[in-house]
């Protein structure tokens, strides 16, 4: 396998309206991520992603983008976005952009022309339909529900969206809308870009015929445009088109994704991008009726899907390595403890992510251990998904508010949306005005500048992994395999490389547990490389009693 940087890279996503604001409006902007670079230099993180910055109407928060050669005047202007670039440059970081491309939103030029007529040229770049039978084109239902058609009384027809009805899907089998953007890809490289997150992309080749599924009123339709037949098609055009005339770090979202689609899709040699975000491991936990019917996760489970995509994509493909992002709960709340062992449990997380092969992604807030929130009433939250679900479900379905609001807390976006916690004072230093979204009230305890003043804190444990990631390629390129598969609380797994091996060992559980130490693994002595308690209890590796939520990196003798 190549050695490439973005193999080796750690990368910091941030969530612009949440970050900082620098000008007391209660929304974070892009001089407000300038004045924190030295916090993240510090952290040590090699690769910003930074979430979309796009001129928009704000009806998904930027996911919508209304012209995507600006910059949204909330976040700032382009001069504010190049001394961004030029100071995470300065400091030998990268750039990665959003690339929201499958859908714009219904105020860009594009659509905007493309509604006018029936002969606008600017018609085949959506997804235009009759109506059938008086009823939509097809019975699919959007991502943030109802249906995924609207109506537009100006030309009588319906316009495909994924997502909200301010989110026409683009029509990829337009040459024209696949020259669009990589015109634009390649305008936002010459600015110094180092790489793209690719939002949905593959949702951007649908079945033509764009087929009901099943005889439901409104239905899932993902079959039909999940992977759909040319995704592969389009991605290696793009990459002929822009990405192999630059040197860049690309990484696709794509829910449903298995894991045979992203070794074709991330193989070295004849794939197209470098990682995909796979979605097997954050969909546990949801019932049949989608993410917000809860349903308890296991151990078991969750490391079985990330087992399956480590040894899936082992030879051939690289994995990318995160549990939570902008759309997800706060991990150390779903995976760990966000009471009493906060700490431990974050950092026994963070080793997983740190451990295992891939390239690791820190959300915002992660590496201080930030937690869910539980907003008392439907009126203090933002999130458009949320929003909509909650009137669907109390309106249409006649649910409880109060059952509603309580799969909200445990699932809603806006748990990884409440403003970055800088320090104790009024808003936790995240603004001096009033919030776009309530700061979580732990701000007092768990903030920025807490953790920087206590060498103990999960932010010193995340900069640890960080430099030891730096220091060991067995870290990077370490082959990878599984012991205790069947054990009830315990995820352990080695790596391998160049005759060294590591021993990986994390108690998922909030009490004490009984590791029964694998034969091959049995008498050997050992160097600890780092963990979330202060000593090891044993000088050989032997059974023994891991501590609750305990992590122990092992470098074994031989
Ligand atoms: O998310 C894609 C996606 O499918 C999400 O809707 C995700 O499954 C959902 O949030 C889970 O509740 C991307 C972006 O990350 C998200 O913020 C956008 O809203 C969405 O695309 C549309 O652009
Ligand atoms: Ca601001």
């Amino acid at each position: 396998m190549k050695q490439t940087f973005w193999k080796e890279a750690v990368v910091y996503q941030i969530y612009p309206r949440s970050f900082k604001d620098s000008n007391g409006d209660g929304i974070g902007d892009i001089p407000g991520i300038v004045s924190k670079l030295d916090y993240l230099r510090e952290l040590g993180v090699d690769v910003i992603w930074l979430s979309p910055v796009y001129s928009s109407p704000n009806d998904d928060n930027g996911y919508d983008i209304s012209d995507y050669r600006n910059i949204h005047e909330e976040f700032g202007t382009l001069t504010d976005w190049e001394a961004l670039t030029e100071g995470l440059h300065k400091r030998g970081m990268k750039l990665v952009m959003d690339l929201v491309v499958n859908h714009t939103s219904d105020e860009h030029a594009w659509f905007e022309a493309s509604r006018q007529s029936k002969d606008s040229p600017f018609r085949e770049y959506y997804y235009w339909r009759e109506g059938k039978d008086g009823q939509e084109p097809n019975n699919w239902t959007s991502v943030f529900s109802g249906s995924a058609w609207e109506y537009d009384e100006k030309t009588e027809a319906y316009f495909l969206h994924l997502f909200s009805k301010k989110q026409p899907d683009l029509n990829w089998e337009s040459p024209k809308v696949r020259r669009e953007v990589y015109e634009m890809m390649r305008w936002w490289l010459d600015k110094g870009v180092d790489g793209f997150r690719m939002d949905v992309i593959n949702f951007i080749s649908k079945t033509p015929e764009l087929p009901s599924v099943g005889e439901d009123r409104y239905a899932w339709g993902g079959d039909h445009f999940m992977n759909g037949p040319k995704l592969m098609d389009y991605l290696l055009e793009m990459k002929r088109e822009v990405l192999d005339h630059y040197e860049v770090m690309t990484v696709g979202e794509m829910p449903g994704v298995n894991a045979d689609q992203a070794v074709e899709i991330t193989d070295e040699e004849n794939g197209a991008l470098n990682m995909v975000f796979q979605f097997e491991h954050v969909d546990i936990g949801s019932g049949a009726g989608g993410k917000f019917d809860l349903k308890p996760w296991t151990l078991h489970k969750l490391r079985g899907i990330l087992h399956k995509w480590q040894i899936g994509l082992a030879d051939k493909g690289w994995n990318s390595l995160y549990l939570n992002n902008h759309d997800q709960p706060r991990m150390v709340s779903r995976f760990g403890d966000d009471g009493e062992y906060r700490v431990l449990s974050a950092k026994m997380l963070a080793t997983l992510l740190h451990t295992l092969k891939g390239t690791p992604y820190i959300y915002q807030g992660e590496e201080l251990g930030m937690t869910n929130v539980s907003f008392e009433r439907i009126d203090q939250y933002q999130d458009i998904e949320t929003l909509n679900m909650y009137r669907e479900a109390t309106e249409l379905h006649g649910k409880a508010p109060a059952d509603v609001l309580r799969s909200i807390h445990v699932k809603g976006r806006d748990n990884a949306r409440t403003p970055m916690q800088w320090d104790a004072s009024a808003n936790g230093g995240f603004t001096t005005g009033s919030p776009w979204l309530g700061v979580n009230p732990n701000y007092t305890d768990i903030n920025a500048e807490a953790a920087l003043q206590d060498t103990n804190s999960i932010f010193y444990y995340y900069k640890e992994l960080i430099r030891l990631r730096k220091q060991h390629p067995i870290m990077v390129y370490g082959a990878y395999s599984l012991y205790l598969e069947n054990d009830e609380y315990i995820y352990a797994y080695s790596r391998e490389w160049e005759g060294k091996e590591w021993a990986i060992v994390l108690n998922f559980a909030r009490h004490e547990v009984s590791f029964s130490c694998p034969d091959h693994w049995q008498g050997r002595s050992f160097a600890r490389m780092t963990g979330n308690y202060d000593d090891t209890q044993i000088d050989r590796m032997q059974d023994f009693r891991l501590r609750p939520f305990e992590a122990l990196v092992l470098e074994l003798d031989s």
